[in-house]
């Protein structure tokens, strides 16, 4: 098993700068790179990461995705005067050369693939590449925005040619569109583009039209290439969160890819001068998160653009730490995507529905106008091309809590197992043992107390070893816990009582199986109970109650399951923004260990990863090995590209979907009026 995370960074890479007065390249200073790593080493992450020596890239490697005559060319620019770089610069855009830049950009590629292999090779789990100049913008045969050559499209050839691979997955977080990456990879379906960026219907830079969400990819590629279009600024975490749980996951997991390589530009985050965003630093925890399941934890970030020195150092750092498996801050106060939001997200789920089974159900729709379109008709409502542009200088400095320490409890997870299974869970596990809990105690949480039962001395012993887990994550001894149980309904209930009355105030009860969840769940909140089962419950207590009842046709439906999961679960679990997450696994859920490890695995994301897992006794075998495993964080499994979703299984996620909307804003998926209502 691949772990460690590496980290490539070579001052070096700082030795460039902008020689003469443009303020359109003025932002792209060396002090990018020095303030993201003494940040690092500030937080003692530099310390945790293993480094990796730098080299320059080959010609060979540079011209998997550039032209003869343009590396030729660029290799010019360090024996040019002053004047002959300003002239060779005006032929590109947003762009400025430096005698020593050529030699960076050979560091800066050479950084990435140094990564790329060392992930392949599983010498490590993850990493990032801390590089400059960056490379999204950059195209066949020509620099663009701040960019010479594309270190991530370079990346994805190298590691197709060298690993044999066959499906990358690219995410470019960065505020602006990488249309280097999109044209390198446009007609290649083995290299899936995801790109979000400020766009504000053309009138952003670089105000291409085929930065919108209607460039879909073009022949065989068709469906491998997605823009999400930002049509205003302002965009806030629960934006950022939302096209990632209706859009970018769904599609991801069902593409499966073998490599996940982020183009991690961080002017999407909050005082960033270029994107005007107010996502905050924390969303970046998550973000990488979310992407750290696929492709068996294979991800390597490599370093766009982001231009506020604070705001780019708290990101990197929020991004390094969790690559290295520290538990994401919590997210409060999540509400609803806003408008502008939901309808590039309605828009861009309706154009790929015919690609991806993962969207089939979405609106056939009335597909809004493409959004340039769209705004000549609303020209003059102040917004769009005929508004006047905001000068840099008016923008108000804004400011942001910087975000708090991370620390980890020094024991990630413990157990408590009854005799007979020890074994079966890895080394490196705190084995727990409870002090027995009385009969009077263990009635406390129960609502039909069988007062015969709990004089059993077995259970009123894994009774107390629950406890004392959930006492232990309450005083940051554990990050989480697992117990193998032989009641687990009782277990669930005195875990819950416990947990509400002595650790938090809001408790998500996850509960895979079928028959009554075993706690009264109220109005008041105070438990979030989402039942994934097999057979439709008798009772639905309350709106704190949603039971997901998916039928399986021979074995269960796994595609179906993480519709669920990304597109319900998720959103429900992050807007409640729970305490402690309890994860049941009873009887009849039909979840196989490889869907239930990403299960736990994404689950990690919620209360600071503090989880505690029950387990019905006789069921555990595979089932407990591989939630062990996910609590830990060690990669999970690849899950391979999945098929389509039970047809039956995709209308009650979705039914459940319609009723919580209200309630849960990042449930939604697509605008309030217009094809929105044709979307069920
Ligand atoms: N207001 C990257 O983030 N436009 N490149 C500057 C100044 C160019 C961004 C306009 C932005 C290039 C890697
Ligand atoms: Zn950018």
């Amino acid at each position: 098993m691949a772990t460690g995370t590496a980290l490539i960074y070579d001052e070096e890479m700082t030795r460039y700068k902008l020689l003469w007065v443009d303020p359109a390249c003025k932002i792209e200073v060396p002090e990018r790179l020095t303030a993201s790593y003494t940040a690092l080493q500030k937080q003692g992450l530099i310390q945790r990461c293993v480094p990796l020596p730098i080299r320059q890239a080959t010609d060979q490697e540079i011209l998997l995705a550039h032209s003869e005559e343009y590396l030729e060319a660029v290799k010019k620019t360090p024996y040019m005067s002053l004047e002959e770089l300003m002239t060779f610069t005006q032929q590109y855009g947003d762009v400025y050369f430096h005698p020593n830049i050529y030699h960076c950009a050979k560091l800066a590629i050479g950084a990435t693939l140094q990564l790329v292999e060392s992930v392949m090779t599983g010498q490590v789990r993850n990493g990032m590449a801390l590089v400059r100049p960056p490379g999204h913008h950059s195209q066949r045969s020509a620099a663009n925005g701040f960019c010479v050559f594309n270190n991530v499209a370079i990346a994805a050839l190298y590691a197709k040619k060298h690993f044999n691979i066959s499906r990358v997955l690219i995410v470019d977080w960065d505020v602006h569109h990488g249309q280097g990456l999109q044209y390198c990879f446009e007609e290649d379906p083995s290299v899936l583009y995801f790109s979000w960026h400020r766009y504000e219907h053309q009138s952003f830079w670089p105000n291409l039209p085929e930065s919108d969400y209607d460039s879909v990819g073009k022949g065989r590629g068709a469906g491998f290439n997605i823009n999400l279009p930002w049509n205003k600024v302002g965009m806030e975490n629960s934006d950022y969160l939302s096209v990632f749980f209706h859009v970018l996951l769904p599609i991801a997991y069902e593409f499966g890819p073998e490599l996940v390589l982020v183009s991690a530009g961080f002017d999407s985050a909050i005082g960033d001068p270029e994107g005007h965003m107010s996502a905050t630093p924390e969303i970046f925890a998550h973000l990488t998160h979310l992407l750290m399941p696929l492709a068996g934890g294979r991800l390597c970030a490599i370093l766009e653009g982001g231009y506020n020195l604070t705001s780019l150092a708290q990101s990197v750092c929020q991004t390094v730490q969790t690559l290295l498996g520290d538990p994401a801050p919590r997210l409060s106060g999540l509400s609803s995507p806003c408008e502008s939001a939901l309808e590039s997200m309605q828009c861009v789920r309706a154009v790929h529905r015919q690609y991806w089974s993962c969207l089939k159900h979405t609106a056939e729709t009335l597909i809004p106008e493409p959004s340039t379109k769209r705004c000549r008709l609303q020209e003059g409502d102040g917004e769009g091309p005929g508004a006047p542009a905001q000068k840099e200088e008016e923008a108000q400095e804004v400011e942001w809590p910087e975000p708090k320490p991370r620390p980890a409890p020094s024991i990630r997870t413990a157990v408590a197992l009854p005799a007979g299974v020890e074994d079966s869970v890895p080394e490196g596990c705190l084995h727990v043992t409870g002090t027995p809990l009385t009969p009077k105690e263990a009635e406390k949480g129960l609502r039909n107390p069988n007062l015969g039962e709990l004089k059993d001395e077995t259970l009123l012993q894994s009774l107390g070893s629950v406890l004392s887990l959930l006492d232990k994550i309450g005083k940051k001894e554990i990050r989480n816990g697992l117990a193998v149980v032989p009641d687990v309904s009782i277990a669930t209930a005195c875990a819950v009582q416990h947990a509400v009355s002595s650790l938090t105030d809001r408790v998500l009860l996850v509960f895979l199986g079928d028959g009554e969840v075993p706690v009264e769940i109220t109005d008041e909140g105070k438990v979030l109970a989402v039942q994934i089962c097999s057979k439709e419950p008798e009772d639905r207590k309350s709106k704190y109650h949603v039971p997901v009842c998916l039928k399986q046709q021979g074995g269960s439906d796994v595609p179906g399951f993480l519709q669920a999961v990304l597109g319900l679960l998720l959103p429900l679990a992050y807007g409640y923004d729970p305490g402690l997450v309890l994860e049941v696994l009873g009887e009849g859920s039909g979840v196989g260990e490889g869907a239930l490890a990403h299960l736990t695995s994404l689950l990690q994301g919620l209360a600071q990863g503090q989880t505690v897992a029950l387990i019905q006794r006789g069921s555990e075998g595979e089932t407990l090995r591989a939630t062990v495993s996910s609590l830990r964080e060690d990669p999970v499994p690849a899950l391979g590209p999945l098929g389509a979703p039970l047809a039956e299984n995709t209308q009650v996620i979705e039914e459940q979907r319609r009723r919580l909307q209200p309630q849960w804003g990042l449930l939604r998926a697509a605008g309030d009026t217009g094809p929105a209502a044709a979307e069920h």
